[in-house]
């Protein structure tokens, strides 16, 4: 049960993803316990650095332009607003810090290069530096890489069947090509999916196991609960039940026990008692920081007191920082 497998069935996840809820949770936390450090959770931190307008029709998101959301759109921030935003997360413990951007995929031009030098701030701070920023090519994987960019995130968001009914204007396999094709550049990958959406267990089974048959698993796996924005076709979704992450989570970490599972859309309107279950199911990350993109999450302090009342650590960082918060006020 506990080793790393790359041919599981959909029999076998939808076996484990079945479990009773406790004996789920229990089976889920041996595993978290042989494979992780007990008692840690990465804090990581969203930056979106280009707004909205994005040509796609993805039916949960908030910044695609054919929906009309109170997302205020933005061109591309300057490289001190992001190198500052990141030292901030720095701050409060984030050792990952995602760079988001509203683009359907990389084009070669000044706001790509103007990326990458963003890349090559980030990684330069004390920091695991991961972007999304849509399809890209093997090419665009490289220069990232050459970058110095750690992570990229692209996430599969559903099961196949379940995907051509909330996103047209792109295919399940576009996805999968820019996951090989980060791969292939040796960048470490995060991918998960987001639930309650109205797929079904099915879907969410499906999503695990077209992650699980990837030549190498993830590194990381962001389960997200979906945030209904108003103007999205999505607005009118019921919130989804925190025994149903739980559910996610936990088979996330017994088929991906190597992997970072995080806990990651969704948790400002969860309790710390409900956080509490997500982190005993294996959940080990989370995003922190008053804004997810662009929509609430928990503050930076509101994460700090829930790591004293559950005796959490923040994982500490791997390398060693170049600039410090003070050197960039001088
Ligand atoms: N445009 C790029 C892309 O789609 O790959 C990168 C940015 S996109 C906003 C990153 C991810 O955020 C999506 O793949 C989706 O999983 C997640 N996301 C977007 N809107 C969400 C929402 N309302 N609730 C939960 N997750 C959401
Ligand atoms: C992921 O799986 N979740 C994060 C991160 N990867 C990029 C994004 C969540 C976005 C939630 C909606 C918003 O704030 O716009
Ligand atoms: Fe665009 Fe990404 Fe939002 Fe889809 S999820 S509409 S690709 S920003």
């Amino acid at each position: 049960m506990t080793e790393i497998r790359h041919n599981w069935t959909k029999e076998e996840i939808a076996k484990i993803y079945y479990l009773p809820i406790m004996e789920l949770i229990y089976q889920a936390s041996v595993v978290h316990r042989k494979y992780q450090v007990t008692g840690e959770v990465q804090v990581c931190t969203l930056l979106s650095i280009k707004t909205g307008g994005c040509p796609e029709d993805c039916a949960y998101c908030p910044q695609a332009a054919r929906y009309h959301t109170n997302v205020e759109a933005h061109k591309l921030l300057e490289y001190d607003e992001v190198i500052t935003k990141a030292l901030i997360a720095k701050e409060n413990g984030a050792t990952r810090f995602c760079m988001g951007a509203a683009w359907r995929n990389i084009r070669d031009n000044k706001d790509f290069d103007n990326v990458l030098t963003m890349v090559k701030g980030v990684a330069n701070l004390e920091l695991e530096v991961c972007c999304t920023l849509g399809m890209l090519t093997e090419e665009h994987a490289k220069k990232l890489k050459d970058a110095g960019l750690y992570a990229y995130n692209h996430n599969l968001d559903s099961g196949e069947e379940f995907y051509e009914e909330i996103i047209s204007t792109r295919k399940y396999e576009d996805r999968l090509n820019t996951i090989n094709h980060v791969q292939n550049a040796d960048i470490s990958v995060c991918s998960g999916g987001i639930i309650g959406m109205g797929e079904n267990d099915d879907d969410r089974i499906g999503l695990l196991y077209t992650l699980s048959t990837l030549k190498k698993h993830p590194e990381s796996v962001p389960v997200n609960a979906l945030v209904a924005v108003k103007g999205t076709p999505l607005e009118n979704m019921k919130r989804v039940s925190v025994w149903e992450m739980i559910r996610m989570i936990a088979t996330a970490r017994i088929i991906f026990p190597k992997a970072m599972v995080r806990l990651s859309a969704g948790r400002n309107e969860m309790s710390i008692e409900e956080q509490a279950l997500c982190f005993m199911a294996g959940a080990n990350s989370i995003f922190a920081g008053e804004k997810l993109l662009t929509t609430p999450n928990p503050e930076f302090d509101d994460d700090k007191k829930m790591f004293e009342i559950l005796g959490l650590r923040p994982r500490k960082v791997y390398k060693k920082a170049d600039v410090t918060i003070s050197q960039l006020a001088d």
